[in-house]
């Protein structure tokens, strides 16, 4: 089941494109990669994509996905182990379908693996499994985190030792319907010169299985220290929300969804406001963009994912990985993952 990963390789799409980067894995199709350091050994979570037979839409039902593999390698170019099955959805008491992009975290020798999937009632919440390993398997708690909606939870850990999850996506994540703080059935979203829909953040509690306050707005700000608005949709909070602090600065990453970046802003609070600086990563082959951010030794890198394997087919991705780099000024070089 292992490939070594080979960041030099070029193959090409069918566009002609040349893929900077090679699928850390191919036996099966991963994405959303949440890459942490647990004891030295660089750790991935990511999404397990299966072919599940249901047509794409918008609200992204083909992204049927039921189970949960980590990968694990012990440096960049190192083998990369698959350790099978950590989480089946059949094993998580209140889950109906549709588990999308983890996280993971570690705290007073537990780990924990953070997920969203839609419970009975079709409605997106976020769950938490514990495990003694960072490969699992995980034990689900019987009950969602309280006061918990919408997906694709990310947990930062300070250099404090506070935890803090960022969580929420618009579309088929469901951030849409929660403007009331109630959940409402009924797509709402802001007119187009209205400000965009934020992502949102909690503190953990200590022992990180519940929010210890309230959910609170991340507030994205343009140069102009305004809100992003709603049109903005090349600038503004979709999805996959990340954080990582360097340098003391809180850098707030994220997807613009359907105009496909990773974008980012920086902040001095884990809490925001963050300040827009531009993309990370150019859009990829297939439709979503999902990324980590994580230093390895002294150097930085970007998990993503892109269609390479399935030739395109937007819901079944592989995860890559590339260096990233933070300039003396602290912005990000923006990455393009192809040579044309
Ligand atoms: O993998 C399912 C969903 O696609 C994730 O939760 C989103 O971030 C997007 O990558």
């Amino acid at each position: 089941t292992n490939q070594p990963a080979d960041t030099t390789a070029q193959t090409a799409d069918s566009t002609g494109r040349k893929f900077m980067n090679k699928p850390l894995i191919s036996e099966i199709y991963t994405a959303d990669p949440s890459a942490h350091v647990f004891n030295g050994r660089i750790y991935i979570y990511p999404s397990h994509d299966i072919e599940a037979g249901i047509p794409q839409n918008d609200n992204g039902d083909h992204f049927a996905m039921r189970d949960y593999h980590i990968l694990s390698m012990d440096s960049i170019n190192g083998k990369v182990t698959d350790h099978g099955v950590a989480l089946d959805v059949k094993d998580i008491p209140w889950a109906g379908r549709q588990l999308w992009a983890p996280d993971a975290a570690f705290k007073n020798g537990t780990y924990y693996l953070y997920f969203p999937v839609k419970d009975k009632q079709d409605i997106f919440r976020i769950g938490v499994a514990t495990s003694k390993s960072p490969t699992g398997p995980f034990k689900a708690q019987p009950q969602p985190i309280a006061n918990s909606y919408s997906m694709d939870p990310a947990v930062f850990t300070d250099t404090d030792g506070t935890s803090y999850m960022y969580f929420g996506g618009i579309w088929g994540g469901q951030l849409q319907r929660w403007s009331s703080g109630k959940y409402n059935p009924k797509d709402e979203y802001p007119a187009d010169d209205q400000p965009a829909l934020t992502p949102k953040v909690a503190k953990l509690s200590q022992n990180m299985l519940e929010f210890a306050e309230p959910v609170k707005n991340v507030q994205i700000l343009g140069k102009d220290g305004k809100p992003l608005l709603a049109k903005e949709n090349d600038k503004r909070f979709f999805e996959a929300a990340w954080l990582h602090k360097y340098n003391g600065k809180y850098y707030f990453s994220y997807s613009t969804g359907d105009t496909h970046n990773i974008a980012y802003a920086i902040g001095d609070s884990p809490y925001g406001p963050f300040t827009y600086q531009g993309i990370i990563l150019n859009p990829v082959l297939g439709w979503t963009n999902h990324h980590s951010i994580v230093q390895v030794k002294d150097k930085w890198y970007l998990f993503y994912h892109d269609t390479e394997l399935s030739k395109g087919q937007t819901h079944l991705r592989n995860v890559k990985v590339t260096e990233l780099t933070h300039r003396p000024d602290g912005t990000i070089e923006t990455i393009t993952a192809y040579q044309e």
